[in-house]
């Protein structure tokens, strides 16, 4: 008797604890289905610092971008045109001219200080741009003028085309090393790397470099 007696509260414990438990696990599972939803906006939360990451880096890189396009105009009586773009990039001002009219052979060509081509022979672009004071040189010497872009070899048929960077160079407004503001110099002759400015004669071709 004393036995059955025992086991009736034991049945009824169980089955107590298994109510409570029921309870527990409904109040459990409804805080779980609460908890879940709450962790399903978190999963794609890692995307959104990505996508800001990647817009953060827009801006720079086309900042890093900027570019502007230059025409050029004859000088000193000469036939040539042509033009220039010059482009921003990591190293420096990425400078690709193209002219045409020219006589075959080797022409200098610079970024002169001034961004005035008015002059019938391309003296109102002033000297060379040298804002560090440097020697002169040809792109293969170091240092040299932040304007000295080398030589265009122009072939028989009277075009040429080069394309240099000039590092250091940018084409910020204002900035002590920009382009904006100056002018490309082509010039008659060669440029041999001789001081001051490389020996290359007359300027045939100039372009104000304007900001864009
Ligand atoms: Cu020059």
């Amino acid at each position: 008797m004393n036995a059955l007696r025992s086991k009736t509260p034991r049945l009824c414990l169980p089955s107590l604890l298994s109510v409570s438990s029921l309870l527990w696990a409904l109040a459990c599972g409804s805080s779980h289905q609460s908890g879940e939803p709450a962790a399903s906006p978190e999963a794609p939360a890692p995307e959104a610092p990505g996508d800001a990451s990647s817009a953060e880096a827009a801006p720079t890189g086309s900042e890093a971008g900027r570019k502007v396009d230059v025409a050029l105009q004859a000088k000193s009586g000469s036939s040539l045109s042509g033009n220039a773009t010059l482009t921003e990039t990591a190293e420096g001002v990425k400078v690709e001219l193209t002219i045409e009219h020219a006589l075959p052979g080797e022409h200098g060509a610079h970024v002169h200080e001034t961004g005035d081509c008015s002059a019938p022979d391309g003296s109102s672009a002033g000297g060379h741009f040298n804002p560090s004071s440097h020697p002169h040189a040809l792109p293969s010497g170091d240092p040299r003028h932040l304007g000295d872009l080398g030589n265009i070899e122009v072939g028989p048929d009277g075009t040429g085309k080069i394309e240099v960077v000039a590092p250091g160079a940018n084409l910020k407004d204002g900035d002590p090393n920009s382009f904006v503001g100056k002018a490309i110099i082509v010039h008659e002759k060669k440029d041999d790397g001789g001081q001051p400015t490389g020996n290359a004669g007359g300027r045939i071709g100039c372009g104000e470099i304007k900001s864009s």
